[in-house]
């Protein structure tokens, strides 16, 4: 690329000297891709130089996620596929051009916001500590790491198991529960050991009924070496004898998948959540509590399934526990969460377990605090909540999960503290959400402190055994867009920490398993047997009725279809975008009526200053545009039986949902409304990208442009007037896509496998990720921790 790229500019030294000109000339120092790209474009076409358009040149600039200027100098980051940068620097006047470091390219970043940049801050770089891991090179086998380790571990466990290499033999003998051992006992010595007693023992077994119960054969297999662990019955058991004596001969990636997945290794699970309000009613759409609140719950009615399920197949009586911890709040509202205990509902043994803040004094922090302002609370809370779960469990669990930045770096701490598997969800990395959030974080940091955000994040995603994402572009994004992990691959905090190597999205440690929607709560609306229309006479009210305290606007004319969103108030959301996309396009104003659910319309209700501005701004809206009988605004959270109906009530209606996020990780809401059948129009920017195949299954809309996403949704309202079959055929392809795609029950089952195959990857692999662990411990105690302590507030008087 470079050569070409030189060559181009040796032989066109005019045409790109005047470009450069003109990119100086915007006064810009910074420019974003867009940015470029426009100003490129209206330069050949002024100057007529069509043949630039179709250059090397053109090809880098398509290619550049961002330009830094300072003349002589022009700085550009060029992303020619997904997940592969080149740093380049083009001298003005020397005509030069070369390639630079991530470090080089940061620095030069750094000048333009400090006047003193210092080639001397911290450089946090993981890569030599990473030097010995396998890493993927394909870009389309990112967030398939396990199949990856599947493959590369099968195919050297077949060299290594014929040098003797005993760590299956060993990894089997470390299982059991309260004192009973799993799987193999000390009469099996070694491999050839093992693979006598597996020939022996299918032997034995071929013998016996085929229903016969691990009770009736067990002395004849214990005297052979086995303990529970390989089946509940006969036929079982000598499918997994078989399994392991095929691997043993011949290693195979699917069937070693199988086998570990098989391995009774999770009994105990324990899920971090600390930040928001985390409850089963009355919570959602409060600040901070969201969708992570709505994916735990599935999650774990999902998991306990499962895992309840595989433990009886293996043969074992053992009760499944997951433990939901999240933060204590004694000034809670109307929400239980002051509660200390909760038990989940449609579940046996899942409980959420309130741990409170406290200051250093030890005093707990009576009342809610912002999601970018918990940090100094979370060591505290860490070592609180391992007691807890010691106590509870009187054993160490067997998977953590951690949620979200806060949620991460407790289980971080808590997974190295007790040598457990971590996994991590982001749900949302709040890097990408905010322009320039990393660069500019002096100016941001005492509203959201992303010094200690990021820090964080980079430590837990790099501490984890396995990440999982709910999309592939949450990792690597797209052709045209930087993956939200890919971001912290190089970036720099001036005056902080430059970060030349933060994560690698080529690791196999991340997979994609996406969530689902639940699908007893969001089904079709046309199926009609399972509708709740008891609840009918209360959604005509909530929609169709009169003011009501918690509501602005009435509905003047009810016939038409609705346009629905429903979504926390944060600016992030762009609700408010929305009302002023929808007050500006008379033909959507003519066809529809909005529907928005969201927030709290009075602001003295509203304790987060975020949420408090939007709902200024969304009264502002209605006065400005005269909106009170075309949108109604529900500022109340309903019931999730009553949002599932909700959704089918404006199916009904031939109605559809809006997602007008400025970007979305995943977006729950959008396979909600897409799996009862309404049409969705959400946001090009994240997860909906990947969930809607635009014009099958949703459509695509373009938050920055709101005339043509106004435009794209009247447009269907047109098409659908004079031919209702599209209005269907839009419907279907969303239920279609949600049934195919996101389900819970798929998605516990891969999470299941995921960690026994990642907690035989942490066992074959501890010594060596000892070096990753000792630098991000040195990154906690000296980086992240003066910086959480220095935004600890006095505890309230
Ligand atoms: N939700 C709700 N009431 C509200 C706002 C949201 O019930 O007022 C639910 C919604 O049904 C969805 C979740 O909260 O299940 C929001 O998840 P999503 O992924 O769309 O967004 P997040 O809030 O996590 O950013
Ligand atoms: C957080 C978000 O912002 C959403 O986009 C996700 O759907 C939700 O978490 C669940 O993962």
């Amino acid at each position: 690329m470079i050569d070409n790229l030189m060559d181009y500019i040796q032989d066109n030294r005019d045409a790109v000297y005047s470009l450069f000109r003109r990119f100086q000339e915007t006064g810009k120092n910074l420019m974003l891709r867009t940015d470029l790209w426009d100003e490129f474009t209206l330069y050949c076409n002024e100057t007529d130089n069509t043949s630039l358009l179709d250059s090397p040149l053109a090809e880098a600039i398509a290619h550049t996620q961002e330009a830094a200027l300072v003349s002589p100098w022009l700085y550009l980051d060029v992303r020619p596929r997904v997940a592969h940068w080149h740093y380049l620097r083009f001298h003005f006047e020397a005509m030069t051009l070369d390639e630079v470091s991530a470090s080089q390219f940061l620095f030069f970043k750094e000048s333009l916001v400090t006047s003193d940049p210092g080639f001397r801050i911290l450089e946090i770089d993981l890569t030599p500590f990473e030097r010995h891991f396998p890493k993927m090179t394909q870009t389309r086998s990112i967030g398939h790491g396990v199949e990856f380790l599947n493959r590369r571990f099968s195919s050297r466990l077949g060299h290594d198991l014929a040098k003797g290499d005993e760590l299956i033999l060993s990894f089997l003998k470390v299982h059991g529960y309260g004192g009973i051992p799993f799987m193999i006992n000390d009469t099996i010595k070694n491999m050839t050991g093992l693979q006598q007693a597996l020939r022996t023992g299918m032997d034995f077994l071929v013998g016996q009924p085929d229903d016969a119960t691990w009770q009736e054969v067990s002395s004849s297999l214990q005297a052979m070496g086995f303990e529970p662990g390989w089946g509940r019955r006969v036929d079982r058991i000598i499918d997994s004898f078989s399994l392991l004596a095929d691997i043993l001969e011949a290693p195979d990636h699917g069937a070693l998948e199988q086998f570990f997945s098989r391995i009774p290794m999770i009994f105990n699970i324990v899920i971090l959540s600390p930040h928001g309000y985390f409850g089963q009613e009355n919570v959602l759409g409060l600040p901070d509590t969201g969708g992570q609140v709505v994916y735990i719950l599935d999650q774990v009615r999902a998991l306990e399934k499962e895992m309840r399920s595989r433990i009886y197949e293996q043969g074992l009586d053992i009760e499944p526990q997951i433990i939901i911890l999240t933060r204590l709040l004694p000034e809670a509202g109307d929400t239980t969460c002051n509660q200390p205990e909760e038990k989940v509902s449609g579940t046996k043994n899942v409980k959420i377990v309130r741990i409170p803040f406290r200051s250093k004094d030890g005093a707990v922090i009576p009342q809610w605090i912002s999601r970018f302002e918990v940090w100094p609370y979370l060591e505290r809370f860490s070592l609180e909540a391992e007691r807890e779960v010691m106590a509870r469990l009187g054993r160490r669990p067997d998977l953590i999960i951690g949620n979200y930045s806060d949620g991460n770096l407790v289980a971080t701490l808590m997974a190295l503290r007790l040598g457990v598997t971590q996994c991590t969800i982001a749900h949302a990395l709040e890097k990408t959400k905010y322009l320039y959030s990393a660069l500019y974080w002096q100016e941001m940091e005492e509203q959201y402190h992303f010094s200690c955000q990021f820090t964080a994040d980079l430590i837990a995603m790099n501490a984890a055994d396995f990440i999982i994402t709910s999309t592939y572009q949450e990792i690597a994004g797209s052709d045209n867009m930087v993956g939200q992990y890919e971001s912290y691959s190089a970036f720099t905090m001036p005056g902080l920490q430059r970060v030349v190597s933060g994560i690698n999205v080529f690791d196999p440690k991340f997979n994609i398993v996406s969530p689902g929607a639940d699908a007893e709560v969001y089904f079709p609306y046309s199926d009609t047997e399972r509708r709740l229309t008891g609840l009918h006479t209360e959604l005509d009210d909530l929609v169709f009725g009169g003011g009501r305290a918690e509501s602005r606007g009435v509905l003047v004319d009810q016939d038409k279809p609705l346009i629905f969103s429903m979504a926390r108030l944060d600016h992030i959301k762009n609700l408010t975008g929305l009302v002023e996309w929808y007050a500006g396009n008379p033909r959507l104003r003519e066809q529809t009526n909005l529907l928005l659910i969201c927030g709290t319309v009075n602001p003295d209700n509203s304790a987060d200053n975020e949420e408090r501005a939007q709902i200024l701004r969304m009264h502002a809206l209605f006065d400005e545009h005269g909106l009170d009988g075309q949108v109604r605004w529900l500022g109340m959270r309903l019931d999730k039986n009553l949002t599932g109906e909700l959704y089918r009530y404006l199916a009904d209606r031939r109605s559809a949902f809006i997602q007008p996020a400025f970007f979305e990780a995943f977006g729950l809401t959008v396979i909600e409304a897409m799996a009862s059948g309404l049409p969705t129009f959400a946001t090009s920017y994240g997860g909906p990208l990947e969930i809607i195949e635009n014009g099958v299954s949703g459509f695509h809309i373009n938050p920055n442009h709101g005339d043509q996403a106004a435009d794209i949704i009247a447009d269907f309202f047109s098409r659908c007037e004079s031919e209702p079959e599209h209005w269907h055929a839009l419907s279907e392809g969303a239920i279609n896509r949600v049934q195919s795609h996101y389900t819970w029950k798929r998605y516990a089952k891969r999470l299941l496998s995921l960690t026994c195959i990642y907690g035989f990857w942490k066992f074959a692999t501890n010594l060596d990720r000892q070096e990753t662990s000792r630098y991000l411990e040195m990154l906690y105690h000296l980086q992240f921790r003066p910086l959480a302590a220095a935004i600890e507030k006095p505890p309230r008087q």
